[in-house]
């Protein structure tokens, strides 16, 4: 009776598909059906959180290439978790990375390296939904499509991970039934990919509603459109970043309890590369949002700024 999210994938809501909400029950009664050749619809169970909704059940060990993992620290932590047989073309939310392993069945991915992504957005600069589509030939519509080298394919087989760097495009096909698990991931590795991500997104926000900035409550509407755009406004990235900080602090302070990434722990160099990553990223973040967006997020927040700024340096 567990409730699961569908993705229709014969059906397009913008750039994803239309979702559903069904039972498990519900869904493999589809399932069968669909074996036996009396559904025609393409259902597919797809972003379950598992481990959220059962998690005494214990259906796998992180990898411990994938271990470092800021995002599921911090959601572990709040406890208020939302979020949010085809993927369509995308880079993954955040422009987090994400690791991909198959338990049964095979998946073709095709990948697009950053420097390709910009080819494949029409001419209105949405990205294309489907990159086998025959609209990608129509210059007119896509007008740099063919600057495209086709992209990379990979087969991946039962028991193989697929690591996806952070702002590589990709479109996912089920070549057989398959059951995977996935998680999206940052860590100290990747997290100026995501502000960098969340700075573009909020320029692009800004932008498009530029002719209302001299109208009161401007900066917040910004804020509220880039929190449902982009998954994070700047209050959400500055939590997400001193949560972080204030466990390393722990960790450096001697309180080990608060040091592990589910069944691993972390180590000493670890927590130094954190932290020097974490100075960056509190710079860049007083450097690049303008002061009355530091106004809005700062004001509950004024006073353990500066001692966590310090604590941060005082240990690289
Ligand atoms: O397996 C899928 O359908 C999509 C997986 C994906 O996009 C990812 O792991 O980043
Ligand atoms: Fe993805």
């Amino acid at each position: 009776d567990s409730l699961v999210p569908i993705s229709n994938c014969d059906s397009k809501y913008f750039n994803s598909q239309v979702k559903e909400t069904l039972t498990l029950r519900e869904y493999t009664n589809y399932y069968c059906q669909k074996q036996k050749g009396l559904k025609e619809e393409c259902l597919y169970l797809k972003d379950w959180h598992f481990v959220r909704d059962f998690p005494n059940y214990k259906a796998y060990t992180t990898p411990a290439y994938f271990a470092s993992d800021w995002l599921n620290e911090f959601w572990a932590l709040r406890g208020d978790q939302v979020d949010d047989y085809r993927t369509p073309f995308h880079a993954d939310v955040f422009r987090s990375f994400s690791w991909s392993s198959n338990i049964c069945g095979r998946k073709r991915w095709l990948f697009f390296p950053p420097s390709e992504s910009d080819f494949l957005k029409d001419k209105y600069g949405e990205y294309v939904y489907d990159v086998n589509s025959q609209s990608l030939k129509d210059v007119s519509l896509y007008p740099n499509a063919h600057l495209s080298e086709g992209g990379i394919e990979i087969i991946q087989e039962r028991g193989e991970t697929v690591f996806v760097p952070s702002n590589w495009f990709h479109q996912v096909w089920n070549l057989e039934d398959t059951i995977s698990i996935n998680h999206n991931w940052i860590n100290g590795t990747n997290i100026e990919f995501v502000i960098d991500f969340i700075i573009s997104t909020l320029k692009e926000v800004e932008d498009s509603i530029k002719e209302f900035s001299q109208t009161e409550g401007w900066v917040s509407q910004c804020q509220l459109i880039l929190k449902s755009v982009a998954g994070m406004d700047a209050k959400e990235l500055f939590k997400f970043l001193k949560v972080i900080a204030q466990r390393r602090i722990n960790f450096m302070e001697g309180n080990t309890s608060e040091s592990s990434f589910r069944e691993w722990k972390m180590g000493r160099n670890h927590v130094i590369f954190d932290i020097r990553k974490l100075i960056t990223c509190f710079d860049r973040y007083f450097r690049e949002f303008s002061p009355e967006i530091l106004e809005i997020v700062e004001k509950s927040d004024e006073e353990n700024l500066y001692i966590i700024m310090e604590k941060l340096k005082s240990y690289v």
